[in-house]
């Protein structure tokens, strides 16, 4: 989350009038970026990481832990020159607002060199320094801290705020989330409510419980309430039986994630990058998998991505091809005229500012609608899903010379109505200002955003400025700064390979979206498996010297008892295949895809022989090369299953609490206790959770940090 405009926010009867002027002034700001932008390139690989906080009180008298609601004030302190910036940026931190009052994200200050192993060791110590900072603002309340939770388990269940707070929020109107848990900043509650005024009903998002042996399967903690227009909806249709029902932006947007952004040499490197780490972003969200539990339910899924699909999703009943439910508008919020209410879809139904009003199969926030077109691999029948575009918008970019499937991929984002527009923003200079195209790109929330260079003064110097860049999205935020800098670390490496050594992984989008289904699966990382290019253009032999055992040979006397016991290292390039070798794409284990088979190498394989071959290699720092090796070693545990996912771990803890009664319910008592043992893995300060955590070998090694 960048600078948040300041201003009056309209309100979407008042904003919906501007939709079409902020599309035609976005595009007209995009067109000019490309002018201003589109032949820059040299610029360096520089990468940086986003890590989402919450803000937990845990109270050790009472046996709570809930979410702090009014700590915000740090991140004004700590953006605040008479206060701590100084020293954030001194320690190259830098804080910014996210959704969540309760929440915090933090980035490096300045971006990571990716030509420099140093910089990606030094990646852990910047994000320890980040908490570190937090807490120095919090050190008046002891009782609050800093955690790496995608989600909070009890989050719109009963009373979950610290203090307490009630649901009864005109901007949400949460039958759940109180509206002070949403960032005070004025964007957020807007968002929140323009997106249900949009849609012209709450978001409902529903997730399969956990069948345990005593669960009911329903959802019943459902209050029957009458304050506002929309409390009657889980009984009009939104709630679906034997699922937990949420109804607010908030369960979605409060969620944490780990992102990563890296910068391109030029515009064609980066759609190269763009179109190269589609394929990827499945199989890392079921590595990373984090988010077992929702509004006090485990839950039959592993990570929150549908969750905030649905958050977000301000597509009419129409939008959707869905029956309204009674006495709903079909059409939501938008502004029709009601002569074209009756008109069929053949017929062509439009807003009052001409925009056409039609069927749209993918919410603001989901997987790519199609590949950008990048030289290298690009093949047109992978772009084998239908998205509707905005035919005015592509038609312009074409025009204007961009490359087709690039001009498609705005187009795209430019279905979507600004959900946000500020009163003092409505004009803006087209060649200086490019808000009105942010307003669009920032509130479509994709696998991954292809990210332009801003528009700037012609006395900048342009190439000091940020470039083209591409960020990497789908990944859940881990619980301890040693996996989030291994998986950062990891996707900025993993892209330095891909632009070097070129592996073909394209696959259909269709089986990129089938991919980010099967990711939602319990255990997908070592039960499911997922589309992958069964040839990925490389010779398998060209990287057989660099499985994890490269780094033992080149950090010398350091004890490798893991590697001579781990199967990942004696299989490895070794193992068979899963698949028919002879199709172009088919299903693999997230083992097969990480570690390697005899058909591929895996991506480990490809990031090390990078590391070996183009960062300081061989002659590299014995310690920096050590760390390397366990962040490695870390996602090949994970990814062989000899390790839990995050997701494995949490569900483990309430399926074994002495409390638990097999209910799937996850009572204040369990959460309490799964807090501090989640406290104690930030830490790193219980042996026995490490080991079980980590597995033994990694665990001492963590610990000893
Ligand atoms: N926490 C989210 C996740 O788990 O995927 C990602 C963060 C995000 O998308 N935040 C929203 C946003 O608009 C806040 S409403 N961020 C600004 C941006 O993405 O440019």
């Amino acid at each position: 989350m960048g600078l948040l405009s300041l201003g009056t926010p309209l309100e979407w009867k008042e904003s919906r009038k501007l939709n079409q002027h902020v599309r035609e002034s976005g595009i007209e700001q995009l067109k000019n970026i490309f002018k201003q932008h589109g032949a820059r390139t040299q610029d360096p690989f520089l990468w940086g990481d986003e890590v989402e906080y919450m803000l937990v009180d845990v109270d050790s008298k009472a046996h709570t832990a809930r979410l702090a609601i009014e700590k915000d004030y740090i991140l004004e302190d700590l953006n605040d020159e008479e206060k701590a910036l100084p020293e954030c940026i001194a320690h190259n931190v830098s804080y910014h607002p996210e959704y969540g009052r309760f929440m915090v994200e933090a980035t490096p200050d300045r971006p990571y060199d990716g030509n420099d192993l140093g910089d990606y060791i030094y990646v852990e110590e910047n994000m320890k320094v980040r908490r570190q900072l937090m807490e120095k603002q919090l050190e008046d309340s002891p009782s609050i801290i800093p955690l790496t939770l995608t989600t909070f388990p009890r989050m719109g269940c009963g009373i979950f705020t610290s203090p307490p707070s009630k649901p009864n929020g005109p901007a949400s109107q949460s039958l759940f989330l109180p509206d002070e848990i949403i960032n005070r900043h004025v964007r957020f509650p807007t968002l929140t409510a323009n997106i249900r005024r949009r849609k012209g009903r709450k978001v409902a998002i529903n997730l399969p419980l956990y069948p345990d042996i005593n669960t009911k399967l329903i959802d019943d903690s459902i209050p029957h309430r009458d304050m506002f227009d929309h409390d009657k909806e889980p009984f009009l249709g939104a709630l679906l039986p034997g699922h937990v029902y949420m109804d607010s932006m908030g369960f979605g947007m409060g969620s944490s994630c780990l992102q990563v952004t890296m910068q391109a040499l030029d515009l064609k490197q980066s759609l190269d990058l763009y179109d190269a780490m589609v394929p990827i972003t499945g199989v890392l969200l079921a590595l990373t998998a984090a988010a077992p539990i929702f509004k006090g339910f485990l839950v039959n899924q592993d990570v929150r991505w549908n969750v905030i699909l649905g958050a977000v999703d301000d597509r009419t009943f129409y939008e959707l091809d869905k029956e309204a439910f009674e006495g709903y508008d079909k059409f939501g919020g938008l502004d029709i005229d009601e002569s074209q209410k009756t008109l069929g879809d053949e017929e062509g139904v439009k807003s009052l500012d001409g925009q056409p009003i039609r069927r749209v199969s993918k919410s603001r926030y989901d997987s790519v609608d199609a590949y950008l077109g990048g030289e290298k691999y690009y093949n047109e029948l992978y772009n084998d899903i239908v998205s509707p575009i905005n035919e005015k918008v592509y038609n312009q970019l074409v025009e204007e010379g961009l490359a087709k499937p690039l001009a498609r991929h705005f187009a795209h984002l430019f279905i979507r109505d600004p959900l946000v527009i500020f009163n003092e923003r409505i004009n803006q200079d087209n060649t200086l200002e490019n808000d009105h195209f942010e307003n669009i790109q920032s509130t479509n929330w994709q696998l991954l955003r292809f990210k332009p260079p801003a528009l700037y003064p012609r006395t900048t110097e342009i190439s000091k400025t940020p470039g083209w860049r591409v960020e990497f999205r789908p990944m859940e935020i881990q619980i301890t700064d040693f996996e989030n800098a291994a998986f950062s670390v990891f996707i900025a490496l993993l892209s330095g390979a891909i632009i070097k050594f070129a592996p073909n992984l394209l696959i259909p989008i269709l089986k990129v979206d089938e991919n980010m289904k099967t990711a939602h699966d319990v255990d997908a990382a070592i039960s499911s498996k997922f589309w992958f290019r069964s040839n990925w253009n490389v010779a398998n032999e060209d990287y057989k010297e660099y499985g994890l055992s490269w780094f033992s040979k080149h950090i010398g006397n350091e004890r490798n008892g893991i590697e001579n016991g781990n199967r990942v290292i004696l299989n490895g390039n070794g193992k068979p295949s899963t698949s028919n070798a002879s199709t172009e794409f088919s299903k693999f284990s997230v083992d097969e895809i990480i570690n390697g088979n005899r058909q591929f190498p895996g991506l480990l394989r490809l990031v090390i022989k990078y590391v070996a071959t183009t960062i300081d290699g061989p002659t590299a720092d014995k310690q920096q090369l050590s760390r390397l090796h366990r962040y490695c070693q870390l996602i090949s545990l994970r990814a062989s299953g000899d390790i839990p996912t995050a997701a494995r771990w949490l569900r483990n803890q309430v399926l074994e609490s002495p409390v638990y009664e097999n209910d799937s319910k996850v009572s204040e008592e369990i959460n309490y206790d799964l807090i501090q043992k989640v406290t104690a893995i930030t830490r790193l300060s219980d042996g026995h959770i490490l080991n079980e955590f980590f597995g033994p070998e990694l665990a001492s090694y963590v610990a000893i940090l």
